[in-house]
């Protein structure tokens, strides 16, 4: 199989804990997202994935799924063990929960081209892409940390082993500290990221920082 990536993602960093869970290994297609001209943008990448989006897996077959979310459910189907969604329906539906509330509506407010855009918009400073994304980060994670209070506390987001909604967590989580949030703030958050920490599936599969060169001026 072929990944297509570039490791300061967190769509990417999802797949890449969710492979190294299940020990799969798959080929590297690095696919960058930053700079002039990105290759998430070049017509070769868009004949793969039209949305010109990373990550994209290409199985073996010749199937082409896009969407972190898809591909890891693809995986767990292929490669059940261990098991990335709990067994408990309830327990199952939270970590879907947690998952969704992070992919659907804290992290497509957040990447490059959303920055790219609102750059565009008259009266923009430097300072208004860093405020709106430590804005909806703060806002997403001080709901998940409510989420996570209502249940015992664990290692883990949900249930007693890493599932979907610590592999969504995780790679938010580190970035949220990258834009100079502590996550002391939110306990149940901090607890779960320090004991993903230890794990070498997440912890070698954090999204990378971007280099200097791709950061822009200091703000
Ligand atoms: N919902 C998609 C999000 C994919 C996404 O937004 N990927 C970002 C990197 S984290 C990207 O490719 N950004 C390129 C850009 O914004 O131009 C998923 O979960 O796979």
């Amino acid at each position: 199989m072929k990944l297509f990536e570039d490791r300061i993602s967190s769509a990417v960093a999802r797949v890449r804990i969710a492979l190294a869970l299940k020990a799969v290994e798959v080929e590297s297609v690095p696919t960058s997202i930053l700079g002039a001209e990105p290759r998430s943008r070049s017509a070769d990448y868009l004949a793969v994935n039209p949305q010109g989006l990373v990550p994209a897996l290409l199985t073996d077959d010749g199937v082409l799924i896009t969407q972190s979310l898809a591909i890891v459910e693809y995986l767990d189907e292929w490669f059940p063990e261990p098991a990335l969604l709990p067994a408990d329906p309830a327990e199952r539906a939270l970590a879907r929960s947690v998952a969704l509330s992070i992919a659907s509506d804290i992290h497509p407010l957040l990447p490059p081209r959303v920055a790219k855009r609102l750059g565009t918009i008259p009266g923009a400073d430097s300072m208004t892409a860093m405020e709106w994304n430590r804005h909806w980060i703060q806002e997403g994670l001080t709901a998940i940390e409510a989420l996570l209070s209502r249940q015992p506390e664990r290692l883990f987001a949900v249930g007693n082993a890493p599932s979907v909604a610590d592999i969504v967590l995780f790679p938010q989580a580190i970035n949220a500290e990258r834009a100079g949030i502590s996550l002391e703030r939110w306990p149940r958050i901090a607890a779960v990221i320090s004991s993903l920490r230890t794990i070498p599936a997440f912890a070698a599969n954090a999204p990378v920082p971007r280099s200097a060169d791709h950061r822009g001026p200091r703000r």
